[in-house]
Formats: structure tokens, sequence, C-alpha cells
């Protein structure tokens, strides 16, 4: 092969006129200024958004049975437990014994004995839930206080790790 010296190419030598040279560095700035817009875009996403939002817990109602045996969740950090009702009936959900700090509620009806229990009812149909946050840990036995129905099955267990 033939020796080719390396030598540093000038404007003139490139075939470029200055004007060139500018157009092609303002395309190049406006690539890199996209493929940073798009990586942010893709942190963004990765991050799912909205982080400070509550994670939601999807809970059925059927046949006289809860879809999920056991809910576990940690302490302090807050949940949307909801309930989509398929059934004919109305369903609850309520854990004894535990203290919870109630964010919110939507579409349910609260019927709690006590304040701060874990209680919400979902009429026949309707989805409804409730956002908290439970501040003890524990193993706690979550179940449908309607007549019958705990019998039937329909009791979990949540644990707040
Ligand atoms: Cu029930």
């Amino acid at each position: 092969m033939a020796h080719v010296p390396k030598v540093p190419i000038s404007r003139e030598e490139s075939g470029l006129c200055p004007v060139e040279v500018r157009k092609i560095l303002k395309v190049m700035r406006l690539i890199c200024l996209l493929v940073m817009l798009l990586a942010t875009a893709t942190a963004a996403l990765a991050c799912g958004g909205d982080t400070d939002g509550p994670r939601v817990i999807e809970l059925t109602t059927r046949d006289t049975a809860y879809s999920l045996d056991s809910i576990t969740i940690k302490k302090d950090e807050q949940v949307t437990l909801r309930i989509k009702n398929e059934d004919a009936v109305e369903h609850d959900i309520q854990v004894d014994d535990l203290t919870v700090e109630k964010l919110s509620n939507a579409g349910s009806h609260d019927h709690s004995t006590k304040p701060g229990q874990l209680h919400f009812h979902v009429d026949a149909g309707p989805t409804g839930e409730l956002t908290f946050r439970a501040t003890t840990a524990g193993t706690y036995e979550y179940y449908c206080t309607v007549e019958g129905h705990r019998d039937l099955g329909m009791h979990g267990t949540l644990t707040i790790e």
C-alpha cells in the first residue's frame, strides 16, 4: 500500500465554503439537541412519570371471592386499594385492629366502626377505592363483613413490611 501522509484538511481543501460549514454545524447542533431531548424523555418514562402517586392495588370481587389471597405493602407507603365489584351483591373490605391514615376515598362508602379502621364498602357493579398509609408493620387479616362472606372465603392476608 502506498504511503498516504496524514495532513489535516483545511477548510479550503475540504471544498466546503464557510457558509456550508456553518450549515453543517447548525444541523449537527440540532441533532445533538434532539438526542438530548430523546434521552430526557426516555429517562422520564423510565421513572414512570409520576413516581409521587400512590401505588394502586387492584382487587376484583367475583363469585363472592377476592381476586387476591394476600396483599403486601410497605409501612408508610401511600397505597390506593381499588375494588372492582363484578358481583350482583355488595362487598366490603375490613381489617380489624389496624389503624391507618386515610388519604382519600372514591366511589366507596366508609362504614368503619372505629376511627382509622381500614374499611370500605363497594356496591354491586362499580369500582371503589381507598387511598391510605399504614404506619405500623405487621400481618393482618382482611375480610368482607357482609354476612356469611368471610366464611365463604372472602378473606386474605395483609402484610405491612
Ligand atoms: Cu362480600
